[in-house]
């Protein structure tokens, strides 16, 4: 069975919300997010850069979570929540996936860490710029959103999982409501079921 080491709150969701979107069973294993765990000899034996979440599918280890979201899918997902390889809906389901991890979630999960690793003396001007690419993504998203429901026009796919959660983490330090569209976007997915069982 799939083994997924989780912590509220952070990339876990993706590779959860997967599972839970399509009954595949596994069994979800929540890990203490200290910097003491995290960076010990055990946690860096499965994630060697100490970072969450990890998984485990019989003797194969992935420690990139929009990668575990696809070898599942690969695996168990029976041709679901993807486009046909190959077309040109498939390409842009894999563009926006690697745009939510790649692109948005890297300023907004910077913004994270320089809190984390600088409290009080936080660097403003390093914060504002972060949040400024924040932004500009977000207005991307909210641009392309304009008339859809999900990114693909072909429906709910695992580029949506992927963008759920960099969406949920920019939402905290960049917050979008004036961005009608991308705003009532992320509202629809955070109202799925299985997103609710994964964030819980
Ligand atoms: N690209 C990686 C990023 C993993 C990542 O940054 N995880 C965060 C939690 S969501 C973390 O462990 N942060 C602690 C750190 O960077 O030390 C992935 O998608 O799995």
């Amino acid at each position: 069975m799939l083994k997924i080491y989780y912590v509220p709150g952070t990339r876990a969701i993706r590779p959860v919300w997967l599972c839970e979107e399509l009954g595949i069973p596994y069994q979800r294993e929540e890990i203490s997010f200290e910097p003491e765990f995290r960076f010990g000899s055990e946690w860096r034996s499965i994630n060697p850069v100490g970072k969450v979440p990890a998984m485990h599918d019989g003797d194969l280890t992935l420690f990139e979570s929009c990668a575990m979201v696809q070898v599942i899918l690969d695996r168990y997902g029976d041709g679901q929540l993807e486009p046909e390889k190959g077309s040109d809906d498939h390409a842009l389901m894999q563009q926006w996936s690697w745009f939510a991890e790649s692109t948005l979630a890297r300023p907004a999960g910077e913004i994270v860490n320089h809190h984390r690793a600088f409290g009080e003396e936080i660097m403003p001007k390093a914060i504002a710029e972060m949040e400024g690419r924040v932004r500009l993504c977000l207005e991307a998203i909210d641009d392309w959103m304009a008339g859809r429901e999900f990114l693909v026009d072909c429906g709910f796919s695992v580029a949506d999982i992927n963008m759920g959660y960099s969406l949920h983490l920019a939402d905290r330090y960049v917050p979008y409501d004036d961005l009608h569209n991308a705003k009532a976007y992320f509202d629809r997915l955070a109202a799925r079921p299985a997103f609710q069982r994964a964030i819980s």
